[in-house]
């Protein structure tokens, strides 16, 4: 059985899951991601390694449903909330989903899929108790499909193990001392790593209570940080800077009262992308907390972190964490000495097992002697690591969310009135990154209204340029190639 679903059951009595001002136990949860299962299968289908994909808001139905596709031996396909259609449709495709189970408010969004043949449609709420016996699950089985941005244009699927999910839990809940007693607030997005492992899967591995917001919300999060429940928070360096924002907009009162809160939480954790200083050090004078920042990706899950108990290291991701192996590595793959700067590489039970469907990517992914190439560039000063970039310019990190210039470059360029585009991420405080496309036109004018527009059921929102640039032609270099650092300065500059 799935060690996470085996170890709920020492658990049943526990709260597992808040959502919409409901409490479920281990129990609920337990016998309704059964009767999913069983439904799932019923009609003789055989489930395992079926890719499934499930599009409903974040909380116990979400959770349900995604142990019902685990327990019926398929792979959770967690489609993105925001989306518009066509990524969806991409995500269906690419995988070669055979079911979609959505809820209701999804009905229209998905009419037009319903013509794709081989799929069938599921409606969330329409499961019912059931009979009958669940499958054997092989913890090598394929688990999970995330789908990620890297340097070439379109997503790919990483896809994990039941043993990879397993190890990138155990791994976080060891080294952050997660115990039952544990209340977690979930605001992520749920189909990502951050949202999916390091909160909800951590949460129910350890018996504890994850809460959640259906969506972002500064407000709320304070009002339930308020209540003195939740001890734990998981987030982007983004959201701590927007509730910093929001937090600077309350009265006095209300600003000791939200401190004197948080100063009881027992944890509190940046990562996904670079923290800033400043917002660390707000934080600190709001919270009273450090937060512990860490570094991870898709593909591995969480690899280096900085420690629960002892000193943290402003600017600094920290050592590897339990399980996993670290190294930096020069542009041929050869490990450096510590005092020099190379791309972090990683291997351990947590590296996922392959790129969906694409064997060549999955190869180029990994050293000969197997080490993972996470192209994230870093030196390590007195036994921590900090980032110092990355290897890639066409990769973007904005609020969280990591986005290719490439992606957005070629659907730009399917622009009636587009002849050519280069994008790039712009540093921004609030977002890390944002996206800007430079823009050569055939002819006539475009606003960036317009192309916002256009864009809206082509890309989600997130990779949406946030500023336009229109020129006579794009930078170049004497070989005639895009001189993307030069480009990214004309915006800084701009
Ligand atoms: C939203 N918008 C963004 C954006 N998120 N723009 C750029 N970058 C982003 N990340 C835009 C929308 O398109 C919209 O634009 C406007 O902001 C408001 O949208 P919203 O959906 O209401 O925004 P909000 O809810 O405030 O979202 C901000 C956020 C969200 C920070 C809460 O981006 C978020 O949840 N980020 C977390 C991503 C995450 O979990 N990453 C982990 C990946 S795993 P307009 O123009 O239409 O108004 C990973 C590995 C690891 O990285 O180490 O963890
Ligand atoms: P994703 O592919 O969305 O999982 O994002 C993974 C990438 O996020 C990594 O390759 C890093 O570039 C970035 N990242 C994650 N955590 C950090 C961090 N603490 N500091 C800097 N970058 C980070």
């Amino acid at each position: 059985m799935i060690a996470l679903i085996r170890n709920a059951q020492k658990y049943r009595e526990r709260n597992a899951i808040i959502s919409e001002g409901i409490t479920y136990t281990y129990q609920q949860l337990l016998d309704t991601s059964k009767d999913i299962a069983l439904a799932l299968l019923s009609g003789d289908h055989d489930l395992q390694e079926a890719r499934i994909a499930f599009l409903v808001p974040p909380g116990f139905s979400y959770v349900a449903i995604q142990w019902g596709i685990w327990r019926a031996g398929g792979i959770a396909v967690p489609l993105c909330v925001k989306h518009p259609l066509a990524s969806i449709q991409y995500v269906i495709e690419d995988t070669e989903a055979s079911v979609i189970v959505h809820s209701s408010e999804f009905e229209s969004l998905l009419a037009p899929l319903k013509s794709l043949p081989n799929v069938r449609f599921v409606r969330s709420g329409q499961f019912r108790k059931q009979q009958g016996s669940l499958p054997e699950i092989d913890s090598r089985q394929r688990a999970m499909i995330l789908y990620t941005s890297g340097t070439t244009g379109n997503p790919k699927g990483v896809v994990t193990t039941h043993q990879n999910i397993e190890a990138q839990i155990t791994s976080l809940t060891t080294s952050w001392e997660w115990s039952q007693n544990d209340h977690i607030l979930n605001v992520l997005p749920l189909h990502h790593v951050h949202g999916i492992v390091n909160v909800l899967c951590c949460a129910l591995w350890s018996g504890a209570c994850c809460q959640f917001l259906d969506r972002f919300d500064a407000a709320k999060i304070f009002d339930l940080f308020s209540e003195n429940e939740v001890n734990l928070f998981m987030a982007v360096p983004t959201i701590y800077f927007k509730l910093i924002a929001h937090y600077n907009e309350l009265s006095k009162s209300e600003q000791h009262a939200l401190s004197v809160a948080l100063k009881k939480f027992r944890l509190m954790v940046s990562g996904s992308a670079a923290l800033p200083i400043s917002v660390m050090e707000k934080w600190k004078q709001i919270s009273g907390h450090e937060l512990l920042e860490r570094y991870g990706m898709t593909e591995m899950g969480m690899a280096i972190s900085n420690p629960y108990r002892v000193e943290r290291r402003p600017g600094h991701i920290g050592q590897p964490l339990a399980g996993v192996q670290v190294r930096l590595a020069d542009e041929n793959d050869h490990p450096i000495s510590d005092t020099m700067s190379g791309e972090i590489q990683v291997k351990g039970p947590n590296v996922f097992k392959e790129y969906w469907n694409r064997p060549k990517a999955t190869s180029e992914a990994f050293t000969q002697d197997g080490w993972f190439k996470t192209g994230d560039i870093a030196v390590l000063e007195n036994g921590s690591y900090r980032i110092l970039g990355r290897n890639s310019v066409d990769i973007i990190k904005s609020g969280g969310y990591k986005i290719s210039a490439l992606e957005i470059e070629e659907v730009l360029r399917s622009h009636s009135q587009i002849k050519d585009c280069a994008v790039v991420g712009i540093p921004d405080e609030e977002w890390g990154e944002i996206i800007g496309a430079s823009i050569v036109l055939l002819s006539g004018t475009l606003h960036p209204d317009q192309l916002k527009a256009w864009l809206k059921d082509k890309l989600p929102g997130y990779k949406s340029p946030k500023k336009y640039l229109f020129q006579e032609d794009l930078p170049r270099n004497v070989m005639g190639k895009v001189t993307k650092n030069e480009l990214k300065q004309l915006f800084i500059d701009q």
